[in-house]
């Protein structure tokens, strides 16, 4: 007898938005409900993917080309999926990963503006029928999540990008949540921590665990 596949979950956003705080809350949720889980992240989650991540957020004196950073972030992405997401979520366990595919429709696409049915194309290539079951998207106004990030001691090569670069993106997100309303949830990560929990944690009531 085949187990139920895990679900597939994803947390998304602008610059500052506050990811990497929900992504740890909603672990703490789950754990406490027993779901068997992996936390991950993109572009990364295994050695080879975390040296693609390495080099594409390394700011360089040489121009990096649009495509070049796409196919980077599909190649990391055909690893991770391959050597860890599908894996465990075919022994039934949850994946719970910082960023994934909408990224790529948002800062590959909007942001670099490049071509949304390349990226579709890849999309379908690397992942076949594979997407989130449900990707939670923290929005928050550009500018105040970019105050809030600027307190990190240097700024990669994205962070660096200028403040429209941001705008594009954050407008990424909302085209592919309008596109598709059933598979996402967005927060507004603008309201102070407590009360961004709190919505978080409805959305994972939702879940019926
Ligand atoms: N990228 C891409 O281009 N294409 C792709 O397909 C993928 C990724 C998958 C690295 O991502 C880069 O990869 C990313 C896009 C690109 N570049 N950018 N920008 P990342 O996710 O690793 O990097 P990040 O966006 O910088 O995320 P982060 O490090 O997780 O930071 P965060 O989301 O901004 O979260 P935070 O560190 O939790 O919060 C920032 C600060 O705000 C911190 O001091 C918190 O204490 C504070 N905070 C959080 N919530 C609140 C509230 N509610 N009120 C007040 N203060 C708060």
């Amino acid at each position: 007898m085949s187990l139920p596949r895990g679900k597939f979950i994803t947390l998304e956003g602008t610059e500052g938005v506050g990811k990497t705080t929900n992504l740890t809350f909603i672990q703490e949720w789950l754990e406490q409900k027993n779901v068997p889980l992996i936390v991950t992240r993109e572009p990364g989650g295994t050695p080879l993917a975390e040296e693609l991540r390495e080099m594409l957020l390394r700011k360089r004196d040489e121009p990096v080309d649009a495509s070049a950073e796409l196919l980077m972030v599909f190649a990391a992405r055909a690893q991770h999926l391959n050597q860890v997401i599908r894996p465990a979520l075919e022994r039934g366990e949850w994946v719970l990963c910082d960023r994934f595919t909408d990224a790529t429709y948002a800062y590959q696409g909007a942001g670099r503006g490049l071509s949304l049915e390349m990226i579709e194309t890849l999309e379908n290539l690397v992942q076949e029928e594979l997407r989130p079951d449900l990707t939670i998207v923290l929005d928050i106004d550009v500018e105040t999540g970019l105050a809030r990030a600027s307190d990190r001691a240097a700024l990669d090569r994205f962070e660096s990008e200028a403040v429209e670069f941001f705008h594009r993106v954050r407008g990424g997100y909302r085209t592919r949540v309008a596109q598709q309303p059933d598979r996402y949830r967005v927060i507004d990560a603008g309201q102070n921590l407590k009360a961004v929990q709190s919505d978080v944690a409805a959305v994972l009531e939702q879940l019926g665990l």
